[in-house]
């Protein structure tokens, strides 16, 4: 049986690499910069968008594309904050892939978009396979999930360039440690950045709402001098 999965396995992989490449040539000519975010059910990725629209209101155009098994509860949230969101129901599916992306991009008006976000389905392994489009990667931790989740899920880790490590506000209640973490990450992926935050009271956000913003105009910069 292994040997008639391979394949297939490669070409649905191949496919979503057109897909995701497509998706990016979208972006790039619209002058949008575009994250991926993955983690854990209940990590925190929406309380991170929610306190990102918040930070950066009136300075940068931001959109969201929510993944979801079921509901629309992630794209409200997100509505709530006067932002436009999309949602995605995977009925089942455990990650997004570049199609379903595509689709939900003919639903956004991206023309006042300077960011866009995709929160992917709660999980730390199949997400990882599938490319969007997307410019950057990043990942959620939260230290209630505990120090030991690099040692599991290393692609996850090896794949994001940003790691943000949110609920700092629960660490005295737990016993992860925060050296651990940066040093397991550390061996696998030297260059990823690390952010200590807390969606909860608002700790560490300064540094990851600089990062977004050089991000941003970084990649602007780069796409007006193409033209
Ligand atoms: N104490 C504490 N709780 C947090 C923090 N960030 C998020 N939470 C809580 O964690 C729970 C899950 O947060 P969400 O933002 O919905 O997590 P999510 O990753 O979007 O979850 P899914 O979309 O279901 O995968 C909520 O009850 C949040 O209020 C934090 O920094 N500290
Ligand atoms: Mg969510």
């Amino acid at each position: 049986m292994a040997q008639i999965k391979v394949p297939v396995v490669r070409n649905i992989l191949q496919a979503n690499e057109r897909l995701a490449a497509e998706n990016r040539k979208r972006f790039d000519n619209a002058g949008i910069f575009v994250l991926n975010l993955m983690s854990s059910p209940g990590a925190g990725k929406t309380s991170l968008l929610e306190k990102t629209i918040e930070g950066l209101a009136g300075r940068i155009g931001i959109a969201v594309i929510e993944g979801d098994l079921q509901s629309s509860y992630d794209a409200e949230r997100i509505q709530s904050k006067g932002v436009q969101a999309v949602q995605i129901n995977t009925d089942g599916g455990c990650h997004l892939d570049g199609n379903m992306i595509q689709i939900a991009l003919d639903s956004l008006d991206l023309s006042a978009v300077d960011l866009l976000i995709i929160e992917n389905v709660g999980n730390l392994v199949c997400p990882a396979e599938f490319n969007l489009g997307e410019h950057d990667k990043i990942m959620i931790l939260s230290v209630a999930e505990g120090d030991d989740k690099p040692l599991k899920y290393p692609l996850m880790f090896q794949i994001c360039s940003v790691l943000l490590v949110n609920k700092i506000d629960l660490l005295p209640y737990t016993d992860c440690d925060m050296n651990k973490i940066r040093e397991r990450a550390r061996q696998l992926n030297a260059n990823q950045k690390v952010f200590e935050i807390s969606c909860r009271t608002g700790e560490g956000f300064a540094p990851w709402l600089s990062w977004i913003e050089e991000k941003v105009r970084g990649h602007k910069k780069l796409q007006a001098g193409k033209i």
